[in-house]
């Protein structure tokens, strides 16, 4: 079977890891392909809330073989209270979970590095997670990274000392203060715990699931306004978040992507610094930061609010190939009488475009709105698309018509079974 891929289309937290989870029993196989702990997937069922940040979202199925891929930046000390917090699954990780020898570790001088290049940025700062996400493919691409199958061989430690050596040269050319000591113990335990899990060549065994027929479900981390390549760089992740990245970072030949799995939020948000054109500062943008606890997963810091972005979204669509839209969050918007959808940007000499500039710069680009009817009705209880309110389902058929994509699902709450399929 090919490789269903599915990511975000927006700035991250669109709610991939509810649709994950919703699809994982329909999969064999659940894979990470890029990003790391700065991910922040959540996951509600059973009345409970769980939030994964380097595991797949299928490892609560013991069924699932779960990957995460050599595209990945895994923190061992992070993935050790991972697995810790899920102990009351009395699932046995050791066999339902599968890393790749060429994962490559974060470092506790990443984590360090990438504080330091955060402080000097000063106000132009990302807003990184500041989990060493940067720092650590900044030296896989330099040549210089450690990889999860090298803590099986002699020397490990001495390697580790050696990169380490350069990272403190930098720590100290940034007369950044630390210190590094304390982290290290806790950094080598962990790399011991990570020893008892399955370290395999992953490329191998996914490919092995495609030629057997096999269900593969590639799971994308942050979005594609986020990637490294075709974000609002520089304010972007250090991963590429696109199908094409799910490709690289498992092993995945191009002609064996199959359904590609659009995630956006019915409306739009961003945590961290960067462009966001149709940002809200009043009490709108408050009210939706309110209704949908908009606030980050991993950092708990509040996300910025806004409405949806259609030529960003369409972007999106065309980078990934995106076969199937899925629309999260519905539900927030039940709060508000009209909702506004931006069309079009019109850019400072007055030229109207639906295409995005190679810098988005707040300042230079008008968002132009198009005002849709609110429904105004509690959507929560509603399980199919024919009991929708008709306000909603012209909205869906709008983003359709526009997108050219259909929407598939619509969720309208944060529980497994707050989910209408088309
Ligand atoms: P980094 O940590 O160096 O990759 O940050 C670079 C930019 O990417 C953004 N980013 C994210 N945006 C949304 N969600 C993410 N995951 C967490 C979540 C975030 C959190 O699920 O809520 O808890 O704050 C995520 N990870 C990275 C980040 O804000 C920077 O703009
Ligand atoms: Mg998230």
């Amino acid at each position: 079977m090919k490789v269903d891929v599915l990511l975000g289309l927006q700035w991250g937290d669109e709610g991939k890891g509810k649709v994950v989870d919703y699809l994982a029993p329909k999969y064999n196989v659940v894979a990470r392909f890029q990003g790391g702990p700065n991910a922040g997937h959540t996951l509600e069922f059973d009345g409970h809330k769980h939030v994964l940040h380097q595991i797949p979202s299928g490892i609560f199925r013991e069924q699932i073989q779960n990957i995460i891929g050599n595209g990945v930046v895994l923190d061992p000390v992070i993935f050790k209270k991972e697995i810790e917090g899920l102990a009351k699954f009395e699932i046995d990780f050791t066999k339902n979970l599968y890393i790749s020898k060429k994962t490559q570790i974060i470092l506790p001088s990443h984590k360090l590095l990438d504080a330091a290049y955060e402080q000097a940025k000063g106000k132009d700062k990302i807003g990184s997670t500041l989990k060493g996400i940067g720092p650590s493919y900044q030296d896989k691409i330099a040549r210089n990274g450690l990889r999860v199958g090298d803590i099986l061989a002699p020397g490990f430690e001495e390697r580790y000392r050696n990169l380490v050596n350069k990272h403190e040269r930098i720590l100290q050319h940034y007369e950044f203060e630390y210190d590094l000591r304390e982290a290290e113990a806790p950094f080598f335990e962990a790399v011991e715990f990570l020893k008892q899990f399955n370290l395999v060549n992953s490329e191998y065994q996914i490919n092995k699931c495609i030629d057997s027929n096999q269900t593969i479900l590639a799971e994308g981390a942050q979005g594609s306004l986020l990637d490294i390549d075709f974000g609002s760089y520089p304010y972007v992740t250090s991963s590429n978040t696109m199908t094409a990245g799910a490709c690289t970072g498992l092993g995945v030949a191009p002609k064996n992507i199959g359904e590609v799995f659009g995630i956006f939020k019915a409306y739009c948000t961003r945590v961290g610094g960067g462009p966001f054109p149709t940002e809200l500062f009043d009490d709108t943008g408050k009210a939706i930061q309110d209704e949908g606890h908009e606030f980050g997963a991993t950092t708990g810091r509040p996300r910025r609010c806004g409405w949806l972005d259609l030529p960003a979204l369409k972007y999106a669509i065309m980078i990934n190939g995106v076969t199937q839209l899925f629309m999260m969050k519905a539900d927030v918007l039940s709060i508000l009488d009209e909702i506004k959808v931006c069309t079009d940007y019109k850019l400072k000499d007055g030229t109207v475009t639906q295409e995005m500039p190679f810098q988005l710069v707040d300042e230079d680009v008008e968002p132009v709105y198009e005002t849709l009817p609110g429904w105004k009705n509690d959507i929560t209880g509603v399980r199919n698309f024919s009991d929708m309110p008709e306000e909603l389902k012209s909205y869906i058929r709008y983003i359709e018509e526009k997108t050219g994509v259909p929407i598939k699902i619509v969720s309208v709450g944060p529980d497994r079974k707050q989910t209408i399929i088309d």
